[in-house]
């Protein structure tokens, strides 16, 4: 049996509790109340936040100008089974105090990958042995796994898309194993976000062959899951660029035309991420519609971009109208379809102190939570969701009905426009629409 550690990182800090918005204690939550219930859920259930093992125990600031600028405390130990059990720790207490229920990993988050497939894989059955006693012990829980297939330098050409067959073959081994680590840890989904599924250049690439084999190794990873009992969903985490010039999983419409394509419609949903939407120019609502209206939003990693220079800066969330409209989507739509709200989101390089990373997620939990609570009342006692509906109540009987019934042909429109003359304008309303988000802030 593995000796869980008994060191404490986070030293002065203790549980993060829920005081209100009249407090002044700035490691306190002011929104996030995790057992109040809003819209018949309590807040945890609503949100299941997770913690991002890549950039909380990871990450240390370093950028392409220079190196990290945080020295961990978990990482000064020279052997990598000994280092990896350190950041364990850490990363426990820290969920534990932020009183998060899940966190999400990339395989070699977990333990540096050695030099072989087959001692990486041994490192891995050894931190896993390990995380099962940590989560049994605090009850915290895997929202979902996933694979680094993008640092190495093996995957500089792609992963699923390389042009190597032999590539092909690696990534799926390191798959194989990173879904059995998700299913050993009771992982609830399973992620695939193509950092390097894509090109830098048209001029050497099969762009259809590319997504040929990318869709069939997707099928073949579903099936492996399965087949060793994995009952979760499978998320594809739509981004259009960086590292490569273009990605295949650009955005959410993409995507979905995609897992129709390949037939994975049934397995696999979205995991979209506020930063990825804006990098595509779209807004993180208009991703979540078009996920929700698929049947398809799964999870989302939350963060945000930074408006002047459009890069993945992943910020911590802040902003409460774009957070509010975020949770009326969600909210229309029923929830999240088996995923949560992972804070994919890193500290600036110049936030070096120990309480940063909690003002950061308490933060981060904290709009959304009021977010939510924001919606839900725009929802339940404003005039939105009439006006809005009313918008449409030609199509509520008659021949607008009948349309959308397909009772219709095109000659009827013909006929129709024809008896109807011309038509009074319809205002669209925006204006009052704002509007009324805004009194319900
Ligand atoms: C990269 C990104 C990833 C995925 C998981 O932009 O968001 O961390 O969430 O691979
Ligand atoms: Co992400």
């Amino acid at each position: 049996m593995a000796l869980i550690g008994n060191k404490e990182y986070f030293k002065g800090i203790d549980k993060i509790a829920y005081e209100g918005k009249e407090s002044d204690n700035p490691l306190a939550y002011k929104y996030y109340d995790a057992d109040r219930v809003v819209a018949g859920k309590t807040m945890r259930e609503h949100f299941k936040f997770a913690m991002a093992y890549w950039h909380t125990l990871c990450g240390t600031g370093g950028d392409p100008f220079g190196p990290g600028t945080m020295n961990h405390k978990w990482a000064t130990a020279v052997d990598p089974i000994q280092s990896a059990k350190n950041k364990a720790d850490a990363a426990f207490e820290f969920i534990t105090k932020m009183g998060f229920d899940y966190y999400c990993f990339h395989d070699y988050d977990l333990i540096d990958e050695a030099a072989t497939l087959a001692e990486s894989e041994k490192r891995l059955a050894i931190i896993t042995e390990y995380l099962k006693e940590k989560q049994s012990k605090s009850g915290v829980k895997l929202l979902w796994g996933t694979s680094n297939c993008f640092s190495n330098p093996r995957y500089m050409n792609g992963a699923s898309t390389n042009p190597d067959f032999n590539v092909l073959a690696r990534a799926g081994a390191q798959i194989k194993t990173a879904l059995d680590t998700t299913i050993a840890l009771g992982g609830e989904n399973y992620v695939f976000w193509g950092g390097r599924e894509g090109y830098m250049s048209l001029l050497n690439t099969d762009m259809g062959r590319e997504l040929d084999h990318m869709g069939r190794f997707l099928g073949m990873a579903r099936d492996y899951a399965r087949s060793k009992g994995f009952k979760g969903n499978f998320f594809i985490e739509p981004k259009p660029m960086e590292p490569m010039k273009h990605q295949y999983d650009f955005d959410a419409a993409t995507v979905i035309g995609f897992l129709h394509k390949y037939d994975l419609q049934h397995d696999f949903k979205l995991n979209i991420e506020v930063n990825h939407a804006t990098l595509a120019q779209h807004t993180m609502q208009h991703e979540l519609e078009l996920a929700a209206n698929a049947g398809m939003m799964g999870s989302i990693d939350a963060n945000r971009g930074d408006y002047q220079n459009g890069w993945d800066t992943d910020q911590f969330p802040n902003n409460i109208g774009e957070t509010v409209e975020v949770m009326l989507t969600f909210l229309k739509a029923g929830g999240l379809k088996g995923g949560g709200i992972n804070f994919d989101a890193k500290l600036r390089r110049n936030s070096t102190d120990y309480d940063d990373i909690f003002h950061a997620h308490i933060g981060g939990a904290d709009v959304f939570a009021r977010a939510l609570l924001i919606a839900d009342k725009i929802i339940s006692s404003s005039p939105y969701a009439s006006l809005r509906k009313n918008r449409y109540n030609s199509f509520d009987n008659g021949k607008g009905k009948q349309f959308e019934e397909g009772k219709l042909n095109f000659n009827d429109l013909y006929e129709i426009a024809h008896a109807n003359g011309e038509l009074t304008l319809q205002s669209g309303k925006q204006e009052l629409f704002e509007n009324i988000i805004n009194q319900y802030i």
